[in-house]
């Protein structure tokens, strides 16, 4: 290299953008990179109480991912099937509190797409290790469908696989990185999406991890 130009070390989202991926549906690209301290902090003050899980599918098999909650309502699955339950199933306690910053990035973040007053009951974070996926789905388990779904992305970055409403449909590949907010509502609240498994390319703040917070209004 013969420039004398600065390569960035890591794949951060290089500074706030935002990118139309549908009507509405928006990547803000670095949206929370400068509260990432913050919502770390968060995830294991959290996890702590609600530990991360690897959960069972209705049809047998075990999630790669690791699922715990914050808010009033937290989304769980086991054999019966998938849904919102006030109270952590593994410590028989309510999920813990949904802490203040968590609640106003999504609602920063949801307003700065088009959709003011959002406000989430639930939060699902999600831990990703290296190979760790999730196959193309609706979120559709939450009573009320016009409002809309905030997502932070932390640490490793992952391939977004963006469909749309029938599974079948093709998809676009989309690169999440540390410090993304996506917003998705309206006509595109449902559309199929996931997660291509994971590499393992470590990230300075959370190392070989990904984190992935999803926010709803659940209830
Ligand atoms: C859907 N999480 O927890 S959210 C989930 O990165 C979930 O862990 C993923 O899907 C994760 O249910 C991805 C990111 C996302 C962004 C834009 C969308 C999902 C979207 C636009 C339309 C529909
Ligand atoms: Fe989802």
């Amino acid at each position: 290299m013969s420039s004398g130009q600065t390569l960035p070390l890591f794949d951060d989202a290089p500074q706030a953008s935002r990118e139309q991926l549908g009507t509405h549906a928006w990547l803000l690209r670095g949206f929370a990179l400068s509260r990432a301290d913050v919502l770390l902090t968060a995830i294991a003050r959290i996890t702590a109480q609600s530990p991360f899980r690897q959960m069972s599918t209705p049809g047998g098999l075990t999630m790669s991912v690791g699922l715990s909650n914050c808010g009033a309502l937290g989304w769980t699955s086991d054999s019966h099937g998938y849904r919102y339950t006030p109270r952590d199933p593994l410590t028989d306690l309510p999920w813990p509190s949904m802490p203040a910053p968590l609640l106003s990035l999504a609602a920063e973040a949801a307003e700065a797409a088009g959709f003011p007053e959002f406000m989430p009951d639930a939060c699902l974070l999600n831990r990703y290790l290296p190979g760790s996926r999730l196959s193309l789905h609706q979120d559709r388990n939450e009573r009320d469908f016009s409002a809309p779904i905030v997502s932070v992305s932390l640490g490793m970055g992952a391939i977004f696989l963006f469909g749309g409403h029938a599974r079948s449909d093709r998809t676009t590949r989309v690169s999440l990185l540390h410090g993304d907010v996506a917003v998705w509502g309206g006509e595109d609240r449902l559309r199929y999406h996931g997660i291509l498994p994971l590499k393992d390319q470590p990230h300075p703040a959370t190392g070989s991890l990904r984190y992935n917070l999803t926010f709803r209004k659940a209830g």
